[in-house]
């Protein structure tokens, strides 16, 4: 297939060069100011990729557009001119509520969610790091993705394991129930995932998830509190060494993905009129770090 990595950080260059070992012509497309790119994964040869070029877009059958939730917007209006209406749009990023103002505009084109729990690093500008191995997930996002269900297959081949999830949006519910709990208190506390296991977090991550859940519940989402909470205690072990995108995200002084992480949850709260205390507090302290910057 000719495939467009748009917004080539960590995830994004792993699936380029994972799909382009796969066979497939696989060309990026970000902000830098050059027609080509060469990618280094883990200890693989590097490969050189052409980089923001206009006949790619024009040809192509898939883009994968990896870019934050906040970027998501201005990343795609510029290129929705440019593509076939033919031309599947799979959308991979942390939050949701990224293409809500899109949905019209995307109504033409087979568009797909995915999640995925791999774990991919930036070590410089070109080499990429698989720090863990992970799962994706993709289903349709309109009724036109709901016929592209072979892409799990494509993808599956280049980086297992994926799978096709006929409801999607359950799995980015739970998804974000974890981002939820790890990522404003890592970024807040500048800690590790794995310190959040320390007795201190504990009644926080209970009160983050009980939130959660009331508004999934809310959503009409299927959800089990138990569970979610086991789930997220697993994925705090499983990922213990590492420090969460928003705590990178913080640590570097880069707009964080809080208002599709935390601030989902809570515009979702007030359209049921639910108090969510815990994770509006949440909400505020990262954006008032976020804007302290713009003040210093
Ligand atoms: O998705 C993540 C993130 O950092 O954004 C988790 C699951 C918390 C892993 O670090």
């Amino acid at each position: 297939m000719n495939i467009v990595v748009v917004g080539p950080g960590a995830v994004g260059s792993l699936w380029a060069y994972s799909l382009q070992q796969a066979g497939h012509r696989v060309s990026l497309w970000g902000t830098q100011d050059t027609s080509h790119w060469a990618l280094q994964l883990d200890e693989s040869p590097s490969i050189d990729f052409a980089y923001n070029q206009p006949d790619t877009l024009r040809h192509a059958d898939l883009l994968l557009i990896t870019v934050k939730a906040w970027q998501v917007e201005s990343a795609l209006q510029p290129l929705l001119p440019l593509i076939e209406q033919e031309t599947i749009l799979l959308f991979m990023h942390n939050g949701m509520g990224a293409l809500d103002n899109l949905a019209d505009r995307l109504r033409t084109f087979p568009a797909l969610l995915a999640t995925t729990t791999h774990g991919a690093l930036k070590t410089s500008a070109h080499t990429v790091k698989h720090t863990g191995l992970g799962h994706t997930q993709l289903g349709a996002f309109n009724p036109l993705g709901a016929q592209c269900e072979f892409i799990a297959e494509v993808l599956n081949h280049a980086l297992p394991s994926v799978a096709w999830n006929m409801h999607i949006e359950q799995a980015l519910w739970q998804k974000l129930a974890v981002n939820c709990a790890i990522n404003p208190l890592t970024a807040i506390h500048h800690i590790t995932n794995g310190e959040l296991a320390q007795p201190q977090y504990r009644q926080t991550l209970d009160s983050i998830v009980t939130e959660v859940v009331s508004v999934m519940q809310a959503e009409r989402m299927p959800v089990d509190l138990a569970a979610l909470r086991a789930t997220v205690d697993n994925v705090i072990h499983a990922t213990a060494a590492n420090r969460s995108s928003m705590h990178q995200d913080i640590f570097h002084r880069r707009r964080t993905e809080i208002d599709f992480i935390t601030g989902y949850v809570v515009r979702k709260a007030q359209q049921h009129g639910l108090a969510v205390p815990a994770n509006l507090a949440l909400h505020q302290h990262i954006q008032s770090i976020e804007q302290s910057w713009t003040q210093s």
